[in-house]
């Protein structure tokens, strides 16, 4: 009998025992709630989606005329092959065109582990072969990551130490959550997460009397049994309610002028805005209720509700993952300003609480291991979700957080551990991306949409397949994260592949240092280590945690964060704006002169969709998934287990299935002007009326791969999203949000194959191809 070992993921702590050809899995014991998510891991030691040998494709080697990305054969060849065929390509690029032509930006979450992480890996090896262009900022938050530094101060302040649990638990009368706090949300923390509390919390706080306030189009944003008030608001529109409710706030006297004299600037020009003195509309709770469907009792209630308790605002990333995603976020932190409450214990503005499983637990005391990525001597860069504008444009200018840049003229995509075929929108137009390089190299552990997007396959192992460090964020547990299964077929670790690839470039050394994995595992431990010593903790050898299995880690005491120092004493503990105050105006935002993002936070309806109609007129949301991780492990059994006739499910309110002759489980055609999809009609009262909910992360698979606008058979929102970013200021992802029409798909339904792994052409000991490689320079 193999015993149990433990482990780690983004979705939980758990052990593992590989035995008789079956994963078992038990979730951590100290975890009160453990996530269904563990479900999908068995998958993972037999699945025929996984990539089992280095492949190559077909039109690439033999450099066929056209580019038939997306549509061609891969060919199988051995390691050493295809070590040399990636070095000498690389070897190519870097020589002819230079870093700036190789683009590393490699967003994706790939798994929790700190050594074998892939974006580190990747990141390191394109920067001891010279350099990348690399992506900033996040698809999760890449408006905030731009507006909240400018108005109230560095990111990781506001995301990380902000306001707790405990202080929600100990004094927090209402929560008004805008984008609500969805339980399968906080099932995920990037890295890891060894305790589930958020549903035990919310129980808690309720049990206290607290009230919530729902803001949200999605009823189950919010635990169903804890009586929130549920204001079912039209998608995009959150920015309009918050201005109805800022108004009620002055007109009736209930906002805090001392605190916005002392804290804030700015705020008279906001009021003109407010009251219409400044361009002749009055932000009236009449006027936001037309936009945002709220009704007008409802916002007055509401904000005389905030004003009289101890009450904090939460706004998700969902709300900035959108057109002018920038502003409500911005507008929320001026709403928490006008009730005076930010820096009270459990008062005042949460960015994203709730969005992720240990976001409001307490900050860890020591740091975690980490691979030194060494230094990026490139500048360019892209931020992250202009990924495809880079890859069509070339040359072309663009704005960003007041700079005008040009995309640089990539001949090389290099990435491991995600998954842009997921992540990013438009996919039609993501493929016609996708087509301009030269060559692109992906190492993935499945085939995946992405994986069948590029020219070389190199299979990567899971964690599961190999020894690793579990740490995370604001988790007080370290995880002795064990080798469970052997490697799947001929897979290998992102480290290794690197290693063997650098040493065919004389790079060997410089990546590795001469390690090996294990004694890597053991020299990052003492980061950790030393500190503990430090701080006079129990700091065991790497010997002693490795025999264990865990560790915990010291938590720093919550002294309120910078927004309570900040509140004690603004002089001595000023914000770090350019002011030192929460800014309701940004004189630097301003100066850009941007027309879709000005110096105050305001109203913008979302720009017009389409060429084609007037307007769809459908809402779809397009939020996380509650069965998976992205698109992690879709093809695992939990994620299966929620398919209907194999595809996504998309929920829809009873009104628009009716008006539409859509009963439950029909399958669906959504569409758009970009694109369409098929997914399977869940008819339910929880979802608004005139929205449409399909969460993200079914593998996208076109109908025709060589069709320009081919249709997604899964149920890949993506297909459907808009490819544009949240204004000039932030150029973030707007996923989030799109309008589509619906309709009953009567057609022949073709068979979902994605999941059932790739057809491969053949091998290189076959004599015709091998002939093709002979060909290749
Ligand atoms: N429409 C819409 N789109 C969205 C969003 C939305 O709200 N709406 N949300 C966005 C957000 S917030 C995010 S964060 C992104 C997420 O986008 P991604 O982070 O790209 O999504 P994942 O599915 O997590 O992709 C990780 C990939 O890494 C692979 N992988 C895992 N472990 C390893 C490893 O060790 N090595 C290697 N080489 N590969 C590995 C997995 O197989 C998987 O394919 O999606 C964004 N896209
Ligand atoms: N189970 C699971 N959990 C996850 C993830 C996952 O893939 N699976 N991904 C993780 C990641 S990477 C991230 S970044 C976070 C993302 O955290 P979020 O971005 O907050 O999560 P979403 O589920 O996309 O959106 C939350 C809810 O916002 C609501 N919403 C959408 N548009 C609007 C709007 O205009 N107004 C209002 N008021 N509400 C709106 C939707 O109903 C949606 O369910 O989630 C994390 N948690
Ligand atoms: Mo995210």
């Amino acid at each position: 009998m193999t015993s149990f070992k433990p482990h780690s993921s983004h979705w939980g702590a758990f052990s593992g025992r590989y035995e008789d050809g079956k994963l078992d899995i038990r979730p951590h014991p100290g975890d009160p709630d453990p996530s269904p998510l563990l479900g999908n891991l068995p998958a993972i030691a037999h699945s025929p989606a996984r990539v089992s040998r280095p492949a190559v494709r077909r039109g690439w080697l033999n450099r066929t005329p056209g580019n038939a990305r997306g549509a061609d054969d891969y060919v199988e060849m051995d390691w050493p092959e295809a070590s040399d065929l990636v070095a000498s390509e690389l070897r190519r690029v870097y020589k002819d065109h230079g870093p700036q032509a190789v683009f590393g930006g490699s967003y994706g979450w790939s798994s929790a582990g700190r050594f074998h992480h892939a974006q580190s890996q990747v990141h390191r090896f394109l920067n001891v072969l010279g350099g990348y262009v690399r992506s900033v900022n996040t698809y999760s938050s890449g408006a905030a990551m731009v507006i909240i530094p400018h108005v109230l101060g560095p990111y990781d302040h506001f995301d990380r130490r902000s306001v707790t649990w405990e202080a929600i638990e100990r004094s927090t009368e209402l929560v008004v959550a805008f984008g609500g706090m969805a339980i399968k949300n906080a099932d995920v923390h990037g890295g890891g997460i060894s305790k589930h509390v958020v549903r035990k919390t919310l129980s808690g706080v309720s049990a206290r009397g607290a009230k919530f306030a729902l803001v949200s189009p999605i009823k189950d944003d919010f635990p169903a049994d804890l009586g929130a008030e549920w204001l079912a608001i039209v998608p995009g529109t959150d920015v309009a309610l918050m201005l109805g409710l800022a108004h009620v706030l002055v007109t009736e006297g209930l906002h805090d002028r001392e605190f916005l004299d002392r804290y804030t600037v700015g705020y008279a020009a906001f009021e003109d805005y407010l009251l219409g003195r400044s361009d002749g509309i009055e932000k009236s709770p009449e006027w936001a209720s037309a936009i945002c469907e709220i009704g007008v009792e409802t916002i007055r209630t509401l904000a005389g509700n905030m004003a009289s308790a101890r009450t904090l605002i939460t706004v998700s990333h969902s709300l900035q993952r959108a057109d002018h995603g920038e502003q409500p976020v911005w507008m929320g932190i001026v709403l928490a300003a006008m009730l005076g409450q930010i820096g009270l214990d459990g008062g005042g503005y949460a960015y994203s609480l709730g969005a992720l499983g240990n976001i409001g637990k307490g900050q860890l005391a020591v740091p975690l291991p980490t691979l030194n990525q060494f230094k990026n001597p490139v500048p360019d860069f892209i931020p992250v979700a202009r990924i495809a504008d880079m890859l069509l444009h070339p040359g072309e200018e663009f704005h960003y957080n007041g700079n005008a840049m040009r995309y640089p003229d990539i001949r090389l995509v290099y990435w491991a551990g995600g998954n842009p075929f997921h992540h990013h929108q438009d996919l039609n137009r993501l493929r016609a991306a996708f087509k301009r390089p030269e060559t692109i190299i992906v190492h993935e552990t499945a085939w995946t949409s992405s994986a069948r997007h590029a020219d070389i396959v190199l299979p990567a192992t899971t964690t599961l397949e190999r020894d690793d460090i579990g740490a995370a964020d604001r988790d007080p547990l370290m995880i002795a994260m064990k080798r469970l299964i052997e490697p799947v077929g001929e897979a290998r670790d992102d480290y290794e592949i690197f290693s063997q690839i650098a040493h065919r470039l004389g790079k060997y050394e410089q990546f590795t240092e001469n390690r090996s994995s294990a004694e890597w595992l053991a020299l990052l431990f003492q980061t950790t280590q030393k500190a503990l010593e430090a701080g006079g903790h129990d700091a065991p050898s790497f010997e002693a945690f490795w025999d264990r299995g865990e560790m915990r880690l010291p938590l720093q005491q919550d002294t309120g964060g910078p927004a309570r120092a900040f509140r004690d004493d603004p002089d001595r503990s000023p914000l770090q704006t350019p002011s030192g105050k929460i800014e309701i105006f940004s004189q630097t935002i301003d100066s850009f002169g941007y027309d879709d993002c000005r110096g105050l936070p305001q109203w913008y309806p979302a720009r017009p969709e389409t060429d084609g109609r007037a307007t769809y007129p459908l809402h779809l949301v397009s939020n996380q998934p509650h069965q998976r991780l992205h698109s992690q492990l879709d093809y695992g059994d939990f994620s299966r287990s929620t398919k209907i006739k194999g595809r996504e499910p998309v929920r829809l309110n009873p009104l628009d299935a009716v008006s539409r002759g859509i009963a439950d489980g029909d399958i669906v055609r959504l569409f758009n002007d970009r694109g369409s999809c098929l997914a399977a009609a869940v008819i339910s009262d929880d979802v608004r009326k005139g929205v449409m909910q399909l969460a993200t992360g079914a593998w996208f698979e076109p109908d025709d791969p060589h069709a320009d606008r081919a249709m997604c058979i899964h149920g890949n929102p993506n297909i459907l999203t808009r490819d544009i970013g949240t204004s000039k200021l932030a150029q973030a992802s707007t996923g989030q949000l799109t309008r589509v029409e619906a309709e009953r798909f009567t057609g022949e339904l073709p068979p979902v194959r994605i999941l059932e792994g790739m057809a491969i052409a053949g091998s290189l000991d076959d004599p015709e191809i091998a002939d093709d490689m002979l060909r290749y320079p």
